[in-house]
């Protein structure tokens, strides 16, 4: 294992009494060398995502190529500079076996973009490929504890792939982010009613991280009053701002020439420290998890909807009410994940 060689600061006599007495986790994250991951490790490695008394120690899995690892070795080289009193190895590898040892919890980010020409059904079966290896190689290493968050696209997807080839590892450990859609959903509404973006709670993003996601603003709360309450603009709400938050991506890459990487780092940060600490409460937020068919959703989709997290284990909040235009919204979005499902039928050991 890499040492990190940051030297004693003056207060780190404190620090380390009153900080880091537990003892530090694992963390696996592929794609380490690429946009998200240069954002991501910095953030985890100084507390972001599983808070600022937990020391962390990063496995960092790229592919084997040369310019890839040199490129990690770089980001390596990096955080060994930040002297992080919270980052206590990194594992540096092109090795699943060695990359997902003893971790106790996996982001993966790494995935193939979707290039000109390609369908989607080519890009399900390059990048399923990919989850199928790394739900093997996370079964047979990872630590029991093992939680498993899948960023790389299309998430759902990936994650369904990753859960079935990972014997053993029970279905509700795996996660695709949503956090993403659900934070540009709340700074949308809060824009738009001239609020701080923190007034705005119970946000759900049902469904896929696609743009067929459904962001409810009927549940939504601006100061804990019903969102249609607070913004009359019923048409706005209907079409301006689901189409805003559904094709916010495609915006970014048009007006950065690249896809959102920071503000994807952010949002895994966010899933991972909600998973891990008590939702406050009456709030919810949302993630992709495994369907107990909650919603009458088909049983075993990853299906965002909204989570409550009492720090260690999750719940599908219920009772959220829906009235037809919810109903419809999340009928298309779980048409599309049945879709994506069929198409990778092959990967999905019966
Ligand atoms: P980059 O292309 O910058 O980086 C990807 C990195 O993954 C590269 O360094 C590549 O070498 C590595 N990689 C590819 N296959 C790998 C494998 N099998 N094992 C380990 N590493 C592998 O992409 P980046 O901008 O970082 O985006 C990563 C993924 O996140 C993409 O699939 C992207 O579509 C997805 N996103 C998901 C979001 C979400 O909300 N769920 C939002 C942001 C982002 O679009």
């Amino acid at each position: 294992m890499r040492n990190t060689c940051f030297k004693t600061p003056i207060n780190s006599y404190w620090v380390t009494k009153y900080f880091m007495s537990k003892p530090p986790i694992r963390i696996a994250i592929t794609g380490a060398a690429g946009q998200i991951g240069y954002s991501l490790l910095f953030r985890i490695a100084s507390g972001a995502a599983f808070g600022p008394d937990q020391p962390v120690i990063l496995h960092l899995i790229e592919i084997p190529d040369e310019k890839a690892m040199a490129a990690l070795n770089g980001v390596c080289m990096e955080l060994d500079d930040c002297a992080f009193p919270l980052l206590k190895g990194l594992v540096p590898t092109s090795n699943l076996d060695e990359g997902f040892k003893g971790v106790n919890w996996a982001l993966l980010v790494g995935a193939v973009p979707r290039k000109a020409g390609m369908e989607r059904k080519d890009l399900l079966g390059i990048n399923g490929k990919i989850f199928t290896g790394q739900g093997n190689a996370i079964a047979k290493n990872a630590a029991s504890d093992i939680r498993v968050l899948v960023v790389g696209n299309p998430c759902n997807t990936n994650s369904l792939i990753a859960a079935n080839n990972a014997p053993g590892v029970p279905k509700n450990r795996f996660f695709a982010m949503t956090a993403l859609d659900e934070n540009r959903a709340k700074t949308q509404l809060a824009q738009k009613a001239s609020v701080d973006v923190t007034a705005v709670t119970n946000l759900a993003i049902w469904g896929n991280h696609s743009a067929t996601m459904y962001p409810d603003f009927f549940n939504t709360k601006i100061n804990g009053r019903p969102v249609p309450e607070v913004i009359s603009h019923r048409e706005w709400l209907e079409k301006d701002f689901i189409a805003t938050v559904q094709q916010r991506g495609a915006a970014i890459i048009k007006a950065r020439g690249l896809s959102s990487a920071a503000s994807a780092a952010n949002a895994a940060c966010n899933t991972v420290y909600k998973l891990t600490h008590p939702t406050p409460a009456g709030d919810w937020f949302s993630v992709g998890v495994h369907s107990d068919g909650s919603y009458g959703i088909e049983k075993g989709l990853i299906f965002s909807y909204p989570i409550r997290s009492n720090g260690k284990d999750f719940e599908i909040v219920q009772g959220v009410p829906l009235n037809d235009f919810s109903k419809a919204k999340i009928a298309a979005t779980e048409a599309e994940l049945k879709e994506e499902k069929s198409l990778v039928g092959d990967l999905l050991p019966k």
